[in-house]
């Protein structure tokens, strides 16, 4: 047996956490395999192996906390397959391993104007020689932030993400996927807003040449949950390491489709394994077929073309996570839907008392302030609706606080921000919180954590009109509430039909938390409080 000793290499900073391990002691593994993923405060990287072999003894735990010389494994390198990857063969002495994923600097970009908008160039930095764009990450209109991915780009020895200098709105895409890429080469052209007059910091390829991958936390933080949305994922990206992207891409899988397990929903292999079992199983549905049950036919492609006339758009990245998410709820949560119509004919006329108030305050007041409170005081009554199942099923999470995720509908898609202790807020606050919250939706404005952390959700649709709509629970909450239009209705009060001011309310929720009963008494409790909205202080 002839042992290496596999370490911590030059990590371009003092210390790392060690965020995922990616084999363990038996495994077989080829040179280049990742070993572990490190993140630091800079960068996160995945450290390959120098050469094939098999692990003996793997010396590092999630979460530890390891700097250049911490010993990551060893390897038993005397098998015929052992063999030496991109680094030198030395047989004798423990090698000291290279970060393979040898990062670029973040893209290039020309110094920036003082003020107004600008349009930058960003080329290709310095990433030691030639290597072919795999994947474009961004598209024409995009607004990005600093470090967002722009393109990942894979040469013999390894693949990086290169990361933007600077924020601003992707005015043209430069660059192909499949073309080989050297440095200089034009990848886009960004339009930079407000820009000042500070230069983008741009790493020296001496100190961060290896630190340099763009962390792709942030980017998992962008994740723009919407209604029927899995939580904590991605708007236009992945958070997901190179090699798991290589894998992806073998297998002809969008990671978008892929949840991620780890820390801040990053895709590791496993997840992309199971993902792929999954899907192997639901296709193969043995039980469906046993139960006599059909699984889940594939709709035939049709060619529309030969029927007339046809434009084809490509999905935007927040159009495909979209779908896949409320795919996803929609096949995971068995929904159930309970409607109401609530008598608001007391409110509205409250309501209109506070315009002027309101006016003063500088916020306008609709009916979308009131749901919110009536909701923060039927949620706190009523827990199970304000909860969410563990993952292995096996428990109820109640949470103890009121967080609401408010549908906003955008030119770019649906977003869901966050409105945050909801019981804590008046009505006005409330009121200024969600014009603002939708105005920032509206603006791409806003921030991962603006959008993170709902323990229920509301979708409006009464401006639209409609009588009523069944909608997708925002998985893993528990219930999502629908509001749709206002109307004048004839109500019979024992004696007369009145003119009421009736609000069409829709309770969608998932059927293993909560049952048709609490949802019975949520919704009923909700309607009484808004008929009369003295029982909130109750
Ligand atoms: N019935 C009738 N009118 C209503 C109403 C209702 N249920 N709710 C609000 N209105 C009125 C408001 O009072 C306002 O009237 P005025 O302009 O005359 O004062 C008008 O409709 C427009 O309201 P608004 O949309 O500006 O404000 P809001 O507080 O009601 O809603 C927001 C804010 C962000 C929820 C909304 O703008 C929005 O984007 N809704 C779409 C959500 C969505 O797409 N859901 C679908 C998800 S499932 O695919």
């Amino acid at each position: 047996m002839s042992i290496e000793i596999i370490k911590v290499p030059d990590i371009g900073s003092d210390a790392a956490d060690v965020i995922e391990v990616c084999v363990s002691a038996g495994d077989i593994i080829e040179a280049e395999d990742s070993l572990v993923v490190l993140e630091s405060e800079k960068s996160s990287m995945e450290v390959p192996s120098p050469m094939s072999g098999k692990v003996v003894a793997v010396l590092v735990n999630e979460d530890d906390s390891v700097s250049e010389g911490a010993v990551l494994i060893e390897l038993d390198v005397s098998g015929e397959s052992a063999h030496a990857g991109n680094v030198e063969d030395t047989p004798t002495a423990a090698p000291a391993l290279e970060v393979a994923v040898e990062a670029p600097a973040a893209a290039e970009a020309a110094p920036v104007a003082t003020t107004g908008s600008s349009i930058e160039t960003i080329k290709v930095p310095d990433i030691g020689g030639e290597a072919e764009v795999i994947e474009i990450c961004v598209s024409v209109g995009d607004e990005i932030a600093e470090e967002d991915s722009l393109v990942v780009l894979e040469s013999e020895k390894s693949s990086m993400e290169v990361p933007a200098p600077q924020a601003g709105i992707v005015e043209s895409i430069e660059i192909k996927e499949g073309v080989t890429a050297n440095e200089g080469d034009v990848i886009l052209t960004l339009k930079v807003i407000g820009a000042t007059a500070v230069e983008p910091e741009l790493p020296t390829p001496a100190a961060d040449a290896k630190q340099t991958i763009k962390e792709p936390a942030k980017v998992a933080e962008q994740h723009q949950p919407v209604t029927g949305m899995t939580e904590n994922r991605p708007t236009g990206d992945v958070y997901a390491g190179p090699a798991v992207r290589k894998m992806a891409r073998e297998v002809g899988l969008d990671l978008v489709m892929v949840p991620g397990s780890g820390p801040r929903g990053r895709i590791s292999k496993d997840d992309v394994k199971s993902f792929i079992k999954g899907a192997l199983k639901n296709k193969a549905t043995p039980v469906a077929a046993a139960s006599g049950g059909m699984g889940i036919p594939q709709v035939p492609e049709v060619d529309f073309s030969k029927f007339g006339e046809v434009d084809i758009q490509k999905l935007s990245k927040m159009g495909k996570v979209t779908a896949a998410n409320m795919h996803r709820a929609w096949l995971n949560v068995p929904h159930v839907t309970n409607f109401d119509d609530i008598d608001i004919t007391d409110l509205e006329a409250f309501r209109a008392t506070l315009k002027k108030d309101a006016e003063k305050a500088g916020v306008k007041i609709t009916p979308l302030p009131f749901l919110l409170k009536a909701l923060a005081v039927a949620l706190k009554a009523n827990p199970i609706m304000n909860s969410s199942l563990s993952a292995d099923g096996e428990s109820i999470v109640y949470k103890n606080y009121i967080h609401i995720g408010m549908a906003v509908d955008t030119p770019a898609g649906l977003m869901v921000p966050v409105i945050r202790d909801v019981d804590k807020k008046t009505l006005f606050e409330l009121a200024a919180e969600t014009a603002e919250l939708a105005q920032k939706a509206k603006d791409r404005k806003l921030k991962p954590q603006d959008m993170q952390g709902a323990s229920f959700s509301i979708s409006s649709l009464g401006p639209m009109g409609g009588t009523g709509f069944t909608p997708i629970v925002n998985t893993p909450e528990v219930a999502i509430l629908g509001v749709s239009k206002l109307e004048m209705k004839p109500v019979w009060n024992g004696t007369d039909f009145e003119p009421r001011k009736m609000l069409p309310v829709s309770l969608s929720y998932d059927h293993r938390a909560v049952n048709g009963a609490d949802a019975g008494r949520f919704l009923m409790m909700f309607n009484s409080l808004l008929a009369d909205i003295r029982r909130m202080i109750v």
